[in-house]
């Protein structure tokens, strides 16, 4: 299989956790691409010319980040990401919560970059608003990101390491201690070290 990844994205960071905690390196080829450049063999992956996206052997390609997580979860029952029981539900959400914060943040990267007498106040406020909302959500909730690792764990790492990385200035650790101890402690996985876009 052919992953396509860019080292800084956190959408892709999320897949590369998983090739990793399900024991997949030997399965799937990493390759690298910016998503930004001309990449004629991303855009037949996925014609939203975004990372991540996979290639399977036989040639199909999945996309985007969530369904990708989910394939590779399916290859080996092994230490399950999505639990089946009636707890699915309640990961995924997490998982999707955790991406929402990613679009939010990635959004405001993103428009940072614009000219500044360009971007918008309005959405700019309301990404960080949806961030801190979000990520208040986490902590007043925080079991459901403990016990057997599981996708929402997974996203809620990508997620944290991707504000600490590219928006420090939010300072999400001031009003969420529990979150930031349990991100302390999840920063210790290799899988998390593996991927540091820092590192
Ligand atoms: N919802 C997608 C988002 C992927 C995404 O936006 N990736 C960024 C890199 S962090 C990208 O490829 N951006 C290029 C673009 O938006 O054209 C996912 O979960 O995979």
């Amino acid at each position: 299989m052919k992953l396509y990844v860019a080292n800084t994205s956190p959408y892709a960071r999320k897949a590369r956790m998983v090739v990793i905690e399900k024991g997949l390196e030997d399965r799937v080829e990493l390759i690298s691409r910016n998503p930004y450049d001309e990449s004629p063999d991303l855009k037949a992956a996925n014609p939203l010319g975004k990372v991540p996206a996979l290639v399977t052997d036989d040639g199909a390609a999945i996309f985007d980040s969530p369904v990708i997580c989910a394939y590779l979860d399916g290859l080996s029952d092994e230490s399950p990401l999505i639990p089946a029981s009636a707890d699915r539900w309640r990961v995924l959400t997490a998982e999707a919560l955790t991406d929402g914060i990613l679009d939010a943040a990635y959004n405001t990267v993103m428009e940072r970059r614009r000219p500044e007498e360009e971007r918008s106040e309005m959405w700019q406020e309301r990404w960080a608003s949806a961030i801190f909302r979000s990520v208040d959500a986490v902590e007043a909730d925080l079991e459901g990101f403990q016990g057997p690792l599981s996708l929402a764990q997974i996203g809620l790492g990508a997620a944290l390491g991707y504000l600490d990385f590219r928006l420090p200035d939010l300072a999400w650790r001031e009003a969420h201690p529990r979150s930031a101890e349990w991100f302390a402690a999840f920063t210790q996985r290799p899988s998390m070290q593996q991927t540091d876009p820092a590192g």
